[in-house]
C-alpha cells in the first residue's frame, strides 16, 4: 500500500535486481512441512518429518512426535528472540559501566533525572553518589541479571518493573528467569536430542525465555534512556520522501543507539564537509527499522522506511551510506548497495555481511570510527550519478516519542496530583475501551503495512487507545496515523474526546495522534510500564486490564518472543501470520486455549485483519465485564 514501493519496483526490474517480493515468488510453494513445523533438523540422523494427513511417519527416528518437534522448534526461535534482545541490553549496560568507570568520549548520561529514576527502582541508594557512581551501580544490577547463579533469586528488573501481583502468578508458573543467559541456554540444552519430550514442559521453558526477552528488553529501554535521553513527542516526517537530492544521505539502520547516537553527532560536526564536497543541503541522516526509531523519537531524526522495504530504499539513488549495527538487516541491502553507488557499512564484529564494507565500531573510540564512516558517506555522494536519483514524493507528518514518562506528563496536565486517573476514569467510564500495543514487523506474506492499517482502523473507530513499536510504528508513521489529522479521521468519538482533552491541556491545540509512538522493539517494555502503572493503580493483575496486543505482520524470532511474554504477562495477543505450529494440535491447545487458565493471557492466530479486530475487541469487552465495566 505504500506508493514509492510502486515507483522502485520499475528501477529494481530495469536494473535486473530481485525484490524481496520477487524472492518470495521464487520461493513458492513454501515447503508445507515447514509451514506446519513438523520439520526436524535437530539431529544429523534426520531431517525427520511428520506425515499431517496420517499416512507417512508419525514420529521421527528417535521417537519424537509431532507435538516434541513443534514445541521444540517454537521455543528454539523464543530463544533466540531473547538472545537478541539481551544481548542488545548487555552491550548498553556494559557501555553504561565503562562510561561510569572509565569515562567514553562519545557517551554521557544525558538524562540524570532517569538514572536516578531507575536507581531509585532498583533499590540503589543515592544519597552522597555520583552521577557516573550511580550509573556503574545500575549497569552492575543489570548486568547481574545475566550472571546470577541462584535459582531461588529472580532477575531483579522482572521484580522490579512488574506488578507484585503479575510476578506472584508468574512465579507460580515457575517461569521467571534467574538469568537471562541461563534461561536461553536451558531452551538450547533441553532441546538436543534425546532431552525434554514433553510439549507441556517444553512450552513452559520457551515462555522463561521469553521472559528473559521481556527482562533484557527492560533493561535495554531504561539504561538507553538514561544515557541518551527520554523520549518526549516531537513532530517529524516518514516515508522515502524524507531523503534530499541536495544532502549526503546515510540512512541508519538496525537497533541499537550506541552506534546510531554518535553517528548523528558527527553528522551535524562535519556538515560543512558535505557541503564542501557539494551536497548543498549538507548532511540528512534518515533511519530504519528500529534504529530509525531510536534516533526518531530521541531527535526527530526522519523515518525512510521500515522493514521489507529496506533494500528498496536503495533503488532511490539518492542513498550515500547505509551503516548497520544488528538485527532485522537483510543481506541483500549489500547486493542493491553494488549496483549503485551506495556505501553499504557493516559495524559490529559479529554482524558481518559479505560484499559490505566493514568498518568495526567500539564505544572507546567511536567518535574515530563515526568521523570515518560519515567521510565515507561524504566520499560516496561524490560518486553519485544524478540521473539516477529517483526519490519517492511520499511523506507524512509523525508526531513521535510518547514514552511512559512523557505520556504520564501530559495526562499531568489535565490532574496534576494524580496523573493516571485521567486515563483510569476514561477506561471505567468507558470513554476508552482498552489499550492495544501494535507491536511487530513485516512480513512478504502480507501486502506491507495493510494488515497493521486494517487492525488499527477497526479499533479506534471502537475508541480503543493504541500504542504502536517497531516496524509496526514505522508503518503507522508512513502511513499518516501519527497526525492529528488521523485522529478526526479515524478515531470513535469518545477516545477523540480523550485525545483532544489531553492534547490541548499539553498545548498542542488539538488531540493527541490515536497512535501512540513509544519506540524501538525493545520499548514494548514501556507500554509494560504503563500498563503496570495502570495495575498498581487499580491494584490488579495485568492480566485483568482490558489491554490486548497485536502483531499483525511478524516475521522474527524476536516478535515471537515479544508475542510469547505478552501472553504470559495476560494479554490476549493477536498474530497475522499462522505460526508454525499448527501441526501439532497439543501445542495450538496450549497456546490459544491453555494458556488462558495459566496466564489470562492466549494467543489469537488469524490472518483475516478485520476478524482479529473484532476478536481482541471482544476481549477487551471481556476483560471489562470482568472489572465489573
Ligand atoms: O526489532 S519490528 S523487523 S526491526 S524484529 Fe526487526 Fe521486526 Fe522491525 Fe526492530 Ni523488531
Ligand atoms: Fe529426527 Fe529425532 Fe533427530 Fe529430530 S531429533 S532429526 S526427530 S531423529
Amino acid at each position: 500500500i505504500d506508493k514509492s514501493m510502486a515507483i522502485l519496483a520499475p528501477i529494481a526490474e530495469q536494473n535486473g535486481i530481485d525484490t524481496p517480493w520477487d524472492r518470495y515468488e521464487k520461493m513458492l510453494p513454501q515447503c508445507g512441512f515447514g509451514e506446519l513445523g513438523v520439520c526436524c533438523r535437530i539431529c544429523w540422523k534426520g531431517p525427520c518429518r511428520i506425515d499431517p494427513f496420517g499416512n507417512g511417519p508419525d514420529r521421527g527416528i528417535c521417537g519424537a512426535t509431532a507435538e516434541v518437534i513443534v514445541a521444540r522448534n517454537l521455543i528454539r526461535m523464543q530463544a533466540a528472540g531473547a538472545a537478541a534482545h539481551s544481548e542488545h541490553g548487555r552491550h548498553i549496560a556494559l557501555a553504561m559501566k565503562h562510561l561510569g568507570e572509565k569515562g567514553l568520549d562519545a557517551y554521557a548520561i544525558k538524562d540524570e533525572a532517569k538514572l536516578k529514576g531507575v536507581a531509585e527502582r532498583l533499590g540503589i541508594e543515592a544519597e552522597g553518589k555520583t552521577t557516573l557512581e550511580l550509573a556503574v551501580e545500575v549497569a552492575d544490577i543489570s548486568l547481574n541479571d545475566f550472571m546470577n547463579q541462584d535459582h531461588h533469586k529472580e532477575c531483579t528488573w522482572l521484580s522490579k518493573s512488574l506488578p507484585p501481583v503479575t510476578i506472584e502468578r508468574l512465579r507460580k508458573a515457575g517461569v521467571l528467569p534467574h538469568n537471562i543467559d541461563a534461561a536461553v541456554a536451558n531452551v538450547m540444552a533441553r532441546t538436543h536430542v534425546g532431552c525434554d519430550s514433553d510439549h507441556v514442559n517444553l512450552l513452559l521453558a520457551g515462555i522463561r525465555a521469553a521472559m528473559a526477552d521481556y527482562t533484557g528488553m527492560v533493561l535495554a529501554t531504561e539504561l538507553s534512556d538514561s544515557m541518551f535521553g527520554t523520549p518526549k513527542p516531537v513532530i517529524t516526517k516518514a516515508n522515502l520522501g524524507v531523503l534530499k537530492e541536495d544532502a549526503v544521505n546515510i540512512a541508519l539502520h538496525g537497533h541499537n543507539p550506541l552506534l546510531s547516537e554518535v553517528i548523528c553527532d558527527m553528522a551535524m560536526l562535519l556538515n560543512d564537509e558535505a557541503i564542501a564536497a557539494g551536497a548543498s543541503a549538507g548532511i540528512n541522516v534518515v533511519g530504519i527499522c528500529c534504529t530509525g526509531n531510536e534516533v526518531m523519537m530521541r531527535r526527530g531524526v526522519p523515518l525512510a522506511t521500515n522493514y521489507l522495504s529496506q533494500d528498496m530504499a536503495i533503488l532511490t539513488g539518492a542513498i550515500d551510506g547505509m551503516v548497520v549495527d544488528v538485527q532485522c538487516i537483510m543481506p541483500s541491502i549489500a547486493t542493491f548497495g553494488s549496483c549503485f553507488h551506495t556505501e553499504v557499512i557493516t559495524t559490529m564484529p559479529d554482524n558481518k555481511i559479505t560484499g559490505a564494507r566493514h568498518v568495526e565500531f567500539s564505544e572507546k573510540d567511536a567518535l574515530d570510527r563515526a568521523r570515518e564512516i560519515v567521510r565515507i558517506c561524504i566520499d560516496a555522494y561524490r560518486k553519485r550519478d544524478p540521473h539516477r536519483v529517483n526519490i519517492p514524493q511520499q511523506k507524512e507528518t509523525a508526531i513521535v516519542g510518547f514514552s511512559t514518562e512523557a505520556i504520564v506528563e501530559a495526562l499531568s496536565l489535565v490532574n496534576a496530583e494524580d496523573p493516571l486517573k485521567p486515563l483510569i476514569d476514561a477506561i471505567v467510564s468507558g470513554d476508552i475501551k482498552g489499550v492495544a500495543l501494535f507491536a511487530g514487523c513485516n512480513n512478504v506474506k502480507i501486502k506491507q503495512d495493510h494488515a497493521y492499517m486494517t487492525v488499527v482502523k477497526e479499533l479506534l473507530a471502537r475508541n480503543v487507545l493504541v500504542l504502536a513499536t517497531g516496524c509496526g510504528a514505522g508503518a503507522f508513521a508512513k502511513h499518516g496515523m501519527m497526525t492529528q489529522e488521523a485522529t478526526e479521521e479515524f478515531a470513535g468519538e469518545s477516545l477523540k474526546g480523550v485525545l483532544t482533552a489531553v492534547g490541548t491541556a499539553a498545548g498542542l491545540e488539538g488531540p493527541l495522534p490515536p497512535v501512540m509512538h513509544m519506540g524501538s522493539c525493545v520499548d514494548n517494555s514501556r507500554a509494560v510500564m504503563l500498563a503496570s502503572a495502570l495495575a498498581k493503580a487499580l491494584d490488579k493483575d495485568l492480566s485483568e486490564l482490558p489491554v490486548v496486543a497485536s502483531a499483525p505482520e511478524l516475521m522474527s524470532e524476536k516478535a515471537v518472543a515479544i508475542g510469547s511474554w505478552a501472553v504470559a504477562l495476560g494479554f490476549p495477543t493477536h498474530v497475522g501470520i499462522m505460526p508454525q505450529i499448527t501441526g501439532a494440535p497439543g501445542v495450538v491447545e496450549v497456546l490459544t486455549k491453555t494458556a488462558k487458565d495459566i496466564f489470562g493471557g492466549y494467543f489469537i492466530p488469524e490472518t483475516d485483519p478485520v476478524k482479529a479486530a473484532e476478536t481482541l475487541y471482544d476481549a477487551i469487552l471481556e476483560r471489562r465485564k470482568g472489572l465489573g465495566l
